[in-house]
């Protein structure tokens, strides 16, 4: 009885809402603070590295669980990671590819691990999306993408450290880089992961971070030896 009725939840219920990735992909699973805009209300802006490295322990703890991960890659509140399952025929997919368990299970050993590694007594949440993109030049797309909201961000954020929204609006890229310098300060001169952001990646026996990342439309061999190549 037990085990019909198991059946029948599970046809009839479980099963429908099951979703797999296709096969022989690249994947990607970005994981984002859910409302960072206020959990970050009283830290320093524009720039807190104890949230960075937080997110950076996160981010290795979950490359070193996620089956298939290639490296990760992260700037503000959110970290983009890239799995595969090319090599070997049967090599699997990380939860057999199953897309309720992958951003679940992401965003909670995320969460788990950024908060052992930070301090404060606020609690963060984080959503994860997972999607396969098909192709290998998307996949860099993807991370320039990212890497471009990185600079258009953090330039905002400096920005928006000296003037209020308003006097901001309408400003051109080059005009807050003239603003920010008659502050005296200067967007070219902040560390370098704040401007382009940060990559985990493997080295020979464990995941570590890279906080000196080139401009990957600069470098494009640096990402190209990040991203695996379709069997
Ligand atoms: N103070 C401070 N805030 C940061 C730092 N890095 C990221 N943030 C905050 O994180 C926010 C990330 O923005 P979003 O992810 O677009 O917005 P969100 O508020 O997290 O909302 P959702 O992601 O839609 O849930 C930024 O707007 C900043 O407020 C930092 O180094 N210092
Ligand atoms: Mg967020």
């Amino acid at each position: 009885m037990n085990d019909e009725l198991g059946d029948r939840i599970k046809t009839y219920f479980e099963d429908p809402a099951r979703v797999l990735l296709p096969r022989k992909t690249w994947v990607v699973v970005r994981i984002d603070g859910k409302g960072f805009h206020t959990f970050t209300r009283n830290m320093p802006r524009p720039y807190h590295r104890p949230l960075a490295d937080a997110l950076d322990a996160a981010a290795i703890h979950v490359c070193e669980q996620m089956t298939g991960c290639a490296f990760a890659y992260g700037q503000s509140d959110e970290y983009s990671f890239l799995m595969s399952d090319f090599g070997r025929d049967d090599s699997r997919m990380w939860f057999d590819g199953s897309v309720q368990k992958i951003a679940s299970v992401s965003a909670s050993l995320f969460t788990a691990a950024f908060h052992r590694a930070f301090a404060e007594p606020g609690l963060a949440a984080f959503d994860a999306r997972v999607f396969a993109i098909p192709n290998r030049a998307e996949v860099e797309k993807y991370f320039r993408w990212r890497q471009d909201d990185a600079s258009r961000n953090s330039l905002n954020m400096l920005a928006s450290h000296y003037y209020s929204h308003e006097e901001l609006l309408g400003k051109s890229a080059s005009e807050k880089h003239d603003l920010i310098h008659d502050k005296g300060d200067n967007w070219a001169k902040w560390p370098a992961d704040f401007k382009r952001g940060r990559v985990v990646r493997r080295t020979e026996d464990r995941f570590a971070v890279d906080a000196e990342i080139p401009i990957f439309t600069r470098d494009a061999a640096y990402l190209d030896s990040l991203i695996p190549r379709a069997d």
